[in-house]
């Protein structure tokens, strides 16, 4: 590997992970604009395997998508509708209370709950939601709402974020996921997503929840019209925060899916870019404990051949997602544990089912 590494022109870069010396902006450039991408994938190896061993982890989960009536009208999304558009919906409590009743009998650690920006629900909405679901399964994680719905929240209630994030914490919210990040880069933001909160509030919403000891995950949404210099600051401006608080836990590379969205014409992303976002990925964010191949995004087999990329984490058993989905994403909407363990045991990882806070069930 040390000869293809010099071919690759990647040795300072190998030597500077040895040292473990931080990758710097341009580094970052030249992992994504390398055509090795066997020398690339050994290099986030090494950190991968620093980092978490053989271990690949997945979490059995379920994901609830309240509502997909949105203010926001992102052009990437296809979940997203007005309140009177055909196909929008918006789930009663009582609805809720159903989806989760029904798996009651099911070993599942997590609930994952986002929806769109609601343009009228209440607040209160939102903290009987999660009360609601704690009073039914009581050891359950809530991970909820995204930085973006967090502001939102903030606002309807009038409260400051942190204040919010408190009263959510009291109602039950356990971790924020990672949604909403897209790419912080102004330009794609005002080009792709005007109305949405933009990428240094994202940042500042994530930051005072670490501080107030809730942890939360981070996302970039990759393959439709970002330069690799923008991705390249997504992630150091990540590496940035998480310097300041240590409170994320995994990064999620999303890889875009055209279908229904206002970017139809773009090609969906390659086996390529989505191998590379993972190592790059994993080798940029060194304070980043956990890299996640989310195998709804990114299919099964992209999934499993991350696992020797970078990735340490395929997610988990999911069951109803809706954003890959509206998207035309092709993936089954579950997977079983024993699904999941196989894909895990046949790359020669050995699979640990994990909660959401990473600790081993
Ligand atoms: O914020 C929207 C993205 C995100 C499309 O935290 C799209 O563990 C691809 O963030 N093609 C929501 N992506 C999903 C998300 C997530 C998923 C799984 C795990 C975690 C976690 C977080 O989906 C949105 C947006 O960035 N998205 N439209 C699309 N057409």
């Amino acid at each position: 590997m040390i000869d293809s590494l010099e071919q690759a022109g990647l040795a300072d870069i190998h030597q500077k992970i040895l040292n473990g010396q931080r990758l710097n902006a341009e580094d970052g450039k030249r992992l994504y604009e390398t055509h090795h991408l066997p020398a690339l994938g050994y290099l986030a190896n090494l950190v991968r395997e620093q980092k978490n061993g053989n271990i690949a982890y997945y979490i059995y989960n379920q994901h609830i998508n309240y509502s997909n009536i949105c203010t926001n009208l992102c052009r990437f999304c296809a979940f997203g509708k007005e309140k009177e558009a055909p196909g929008s919906y918006e789930m009663s409590l009582q609805e809720i209370e159903e989806k989760i009743k029904e798996r009651l009998g099911e070993p599942i650690s997590e609930v994952h709950i986002v929806g769109g920006i609601h343009p009228d629900l209440p607040y209160t909405y939102y903290t009987d939601m999660l009360r609601l679901i704690k009073r039914i399964r009581p050891g359950i994680h809530i991970q909820a709402f995204t930085c973006v719905e967090i502001a939102h929240l903030a606002e309807l209630a009038g409260m400051s974020i942190e204040e919010t994030l408190k009263d959510l914490t009291d109602a039950g919210l356990d971790s924020i996921p990672g949604g909403g990040a897209e790419v912080f880069s102004t330009r794609i933001r005002e080009k792709l997503c005007p109305e949405k909160l933009p990428g240094g509030k994202w940042l500042e919403v994530a930051k005072t929840a670490h501080r107030l000891g809730i942890k939360s995950n981070a996302t970039m949404l990759y393959g439709h019209i970002e330069t690799v210099e923008e991705r390249i600051e997504h992630l150091i401006a990540l590496r940035e925060a998480q310097d300041e608080t240590g409170g994320f836990m995994c990064f999620i590379p999303l890889a875009f899916h055209p279908k229904n969205t206002g970017l139809e014409e773009i090609a969906p992303t390659g086996g390529i870019d989505d191998l590379k976002n993972i190592a790059v990925s994993r080798l940029m964010l060194d304070n980043f404990p956990h890299i996640k191949a989310y195998w709804v995004m990114l299919g099964p087999k992209v999934a499993q051949i991350a696992l020797w990329y970078g990735a340490d984490d395929l997610d988990g058993t999911v069951l109803e997602e809706k954003i890959t989905h509206m998207a035309g994403g092709e993936t089954a909407q579950a997977m079983t544990r024993k699904e999941i363990e196989k894909l895990i045991k046949a790359s020669g990882r050995e699979p640990v089912e994990r909660d959401t806070l990473y600790n081993h069930l």
